[in-house]
């Protein structure tokens, strides 16, 4: 494809993104982001590979480090708002992934197949978790300009705030990256998501510059405390209600993540 081709593929894989259930959808350069802040901490950092939001590794890599996958040049994310409104969309219904989920998963899954039918493109739909073989999503989602990283460790986007959840594939040619975008709405903010937290997770530094060999750190200059944060997930866990969730099924236990410094943001809709 020339330059005009790649150009025209790459706006209608953007508006497909949106057709098929994203609220926002951008281009990333893979080459750009193996040195992103997450990419290149995460592999340093005690424990990243334990606890709740990690699982067992298929993919031979040492901990924190990502498989990047053999074909792809350029990684498409998308964003599905999770408005306050909507709070059932990031439930857990016993092991039954929250529906918000299930909306990103699919809107990628569809549109790999209509990326190699219409292009012949090689695709290649991310795993959630980077010890199955996914990648560090907040970051791809600010390279391909989504949003910025806020004092909440979150991916905060001029639309819809922090509350979105991500997803991503890869495709195997070059597109023209979307981001970053010249986005803070931090800067002018005393931290309110921070507050919230019910557990302090961000009361400590945790992660220094010095000791890390890097300035972008978890919640941008280190403070956030995953172990803490962790602790409140497993309390989440711990004390889910038995529920019916609807018709004739048996009831299960619903899990409601903890999403205050999410919740708490004044930014977007
Ligand atoms: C493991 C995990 C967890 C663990 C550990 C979290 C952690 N941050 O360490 C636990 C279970 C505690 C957790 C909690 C939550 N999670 Co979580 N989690 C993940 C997962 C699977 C990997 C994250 C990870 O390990 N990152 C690596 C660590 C080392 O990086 P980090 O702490 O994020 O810090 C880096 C960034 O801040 C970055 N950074 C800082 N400044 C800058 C500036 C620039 C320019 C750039 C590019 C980057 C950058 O550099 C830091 C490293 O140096 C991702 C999905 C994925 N595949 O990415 C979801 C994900 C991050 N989680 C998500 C959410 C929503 C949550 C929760 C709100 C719970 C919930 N209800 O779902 C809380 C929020 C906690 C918080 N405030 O950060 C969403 C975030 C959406 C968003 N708006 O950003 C994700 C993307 C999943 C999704 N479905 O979309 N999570
Ligand atoms: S509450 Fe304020 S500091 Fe926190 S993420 Fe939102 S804008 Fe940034
Ligand atoms: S998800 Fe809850 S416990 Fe974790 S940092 Fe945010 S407010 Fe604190």
């Amino acid at each position: 494809m020339n330059n005009k081709e790649i150009l025209s593929a790459s706006s209608a894989i953007l508006r497909k993104a949106k057709q098929l259930g994203a609220d926002l959808a951008g281009f990333a350069s893979m080459e750009d982001l193996r040195s992103a802040p997450s990419f290149t901490f995460a592999p340093k950092m005690p424990g990243v590979d334990q606890g709740i939001g990690s699982r067992n590794s298929t993919t031979g890599m040492t901990s924190g480090k990502v498989k990047w996958p053999e074909h792809g040049k350029s990684i498409l994310v998308i964003a599905v708002a999770h408005p306050k409104e909507s709070p059932e969309m990031d439930w857990w219904f016993g092991r039954v992934s929250p529906r918000g989920n299930k909306i990103l998963m699919q809107t990628i899954k569809e549109l790999c197949n209509w990326i190699i039918e219409t292009f012949g493109i090689e695709v290649f739909h991310f795993p959630y978790h980077v010890e199955k073989g996914g990648i560090y999503l907040k970051d791809a989602a600010v390279k391909a300009g989504l949003g910025c990283i806020g004092k909440n460790n979150l991916l905060v986007t001029p639309e819809f705030g922090p509350r979105i959840r991500l997803r991503a594939m890869s495709v195997n040619m070059a597109m023209p990256s979307t981001g970053p975008i010249a986005f803070d709405p931090c800067m002018t903010c005393e931290g309110v998501c921070r507050m919230a937290c019910p557990q302090n997770a961000f009361d400590k530094q945790v992660y220094t510059a010095e000791s890390y060999g890097q300035t972008l750190l978890p919640a941008r200059d280190g403070v956030y405390s995953r172990p803490v944060c962790n602790g409140q997930m497993q309390k989440n866990i711990d004390f889910a209600k038995q529920a019916q969730p609807d018709g004739d099924a048996p009831p299960v236990k619903i899990i409601k993540y903890c999403r205050r410094c999410e919740m708490s943001c004044p930014v977007g809709k």
